[in-house]
């Protein structure tokens, strides 16, 4: 009886490793970040923002498995940006991350059926990403497997 557990245990060791030299050697097929994917259906799809009449450059996405639409969003320095984000239908948790104060691009939110508004103001030209940090246990994270993106700052 001792031994079968051990071995079940030693399969679950060889299975754990054996995922985690998988994501490791899936180097291939990366976008500007720095982040790898495990297939090669990244599309960039791009959003141009345009400025409106109050000054506020407004844009809307929707994330969901294992995506942001758009994904790669335009925007002009120093006129606020109001991203309005929502949750595309599923089970799946998943949440919007850019981490540039030094641009003034700084939040984290979890996606809801509901719209939600985020709202900034980019302060420095450049290239920022965004992405989802969900992960379901040891498995990739959601940004490995493509939901990440890009917010373009520029003058
Ligand atoms: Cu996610």
């Amino acid at each position: 009886m001792k031994s079968s557990k051990y071995y079940f245990i030693t399969v679950l060791l060889f299975l754990f490793s054996f995922t985690a030299y998988a994501a490791d050697t899936k180097e291939e097929a990366r976008p500007e970040s720095s982040q790898s994917h495990d297939h090669g259906t990244w599309k960039e799809k791009r959003f141009v923002a345009t400025v409106d009449a109050d000054g506020i450059q407004r844009a809307e996405m929707v994330g969901g498995d294992y995506f942001y639409d758009p994904n790669y969003i335009v925007v002009r320095v120093n006129k606020p940006v109001e991203l309005k984000v929502k949750k595309a239908a599923g089970l799946t948790p998943h949440n919007l991350i850019a981490k540039a104060p030094e641009a003034g691009i700084d939040f984290k939110l979890d996606l809801k059926g509901e719209p939600q508004t985020v709202k900034f103001t980019p302060t420095k030209t450049g290239k920022y990403p965004i992405y989802c940090d969900k992960s379901l246990l040891w498995f990739k994270t959601h940004r490995e497997r493509g939901m990440e993106g890009m917010i373009e700052v520029v003058e």
